[in-house]
């Protein structure tokens, strides 16, 4: 159910939980890709995750957008339609609309459906005047956004550091797609900065266990979706930064050797055997500019915080 007044696209994504995890895990080394971790209880975990002490990114990315809301907005826009990938929570967005021009509308992109309609209901509210047009869909996939009637221009935003889930040349194919999409209009995006290590290390494996449950939630996403029997406790969550490729490694490791039965399937774990779940990706403002570039954008400004921890970019499309 939606909101009187908000137009839901039709969607584009079909259910590949399933398929994905049972590869992945008869594959060696064993994987699982990071986009499933957001069912509604992994979206409801990442969230969780953004208001720990320890994970910097969220806070100082939502100070640049409020810092420099004004210029932002300038550079986006008036009647703009704003397109977001991995919309999440719909909270940083609100930042943006509230200083931009006369914006014309909104389209949130999401794999995870129920939370995605729950968090634009609430968003329909605060912002009546606004077209909303929320996509349940897996954005990695290529996806047709039409043109929003009345709309001047199009801004896409990519905040959070999400692109650092993709390998830098996957990073860049799907900058260029991003590009196409927003051909005349530009991207805002928000990448985490490589810094110590420590900092890095203590931002994915927090004191309370947070980001342990959120790489957890997919096994037991697994159990309630797929009838699966995974065990939580027999698993550990294991995310060290790797200095030399600049990312943050995500497993899960199986700590003693173990069957599971999953979809119909018997998965078989040695003692040690790690399922890899996630790369988070840091980069330079001087190395990311350049992905940007070769994805086919015009870097134009770039702002970060004093302790350089993160950044937001703003890229033409033209
Ligand atoms: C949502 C992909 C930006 O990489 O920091 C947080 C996901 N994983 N803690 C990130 C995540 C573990 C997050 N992104």
């Amino acid at each position: 159910m939606t909101a009187p007044g908000i137009k839901t696209a039709p969607t584009a994504f079909d259910d590949s939980f399933a398929r994905c995890i049972t590869d992945g895990l008869s594959r060696t080394p064993k994987e699982i890709a990071c986009k499933y971790f957001y069912d509604a209880e992994g979206s409801a975990l990442f969230d969780a995750i953004c208001a720990l002490p320890e994970y910097y990114q969220t806070r100082t990315e939502v100070a640049l957008l409020r810092r420099h809301a004004g210029e932002i907005a300038a550079l986006i826009g008036a009647e703009a339609e704003i397109v977001e990938f991995g919309a999440g929570a719909l909270r940083k967005v609100r930042i943006l609309l509230d200083a931009l021009e006369r914006p014309c509308g909104y389209t949130p992109i999401d794999i995870s459906g129920a939370y995605l309609r729950d968090v634009v209901r609430r968003l329909a509210a605060d912002y009546p005047k606004l077209t909303l047009r929320p996509m349940v869909a897996d954005f990695t996939m290529p996806l047709h956004v039409p043109a929003m009637a009345g709309a001047a221009r199009r801004g896409g935003f990519f905040p959070g550091s999400t692109i650092g889930n993709f390998r830098p040349d996957a990073a860049m194919a799907l900058l260029r797609r991003m590009r196409d999409m927003l051909d005349g209009g530009g991207l805002l995006i928000g990448v985490d900065l490589v810094k110590d290590p420590a900092l890095l290390h203590a931002a994915y494996n927090d004191a309370a266990g947070v980001t342990a449950a959120f790489n957890k939630n997919l096994l037991a996403r697994a159990n309630r979706e797929l009838d699966a029997d995974f065990d939580l406790d027999a698993f550990a969550n294991y995310a060290p930064y790797n200095p030399t490729a600049q990312r943050i490694e995500m497993y899960l490791v199986s700590l003693k050797r173990q069957s599971v039965q999953l979809s119909g399937r018997t998965v078989e774990f040695a003692t040690g055997e790690a399922v890899h779940t996630e790369d988070s990706h840091k980069y330079s403002i001087e190395s990311f500019r350049e992905i940007a570039a070769r994805a086919g954008f015009l870097p134009r400004a770039v702002w970060t915080d004093e302790s350089r921890l993160f950044s937001i970019h703003w890229l033409e499309s033209r």
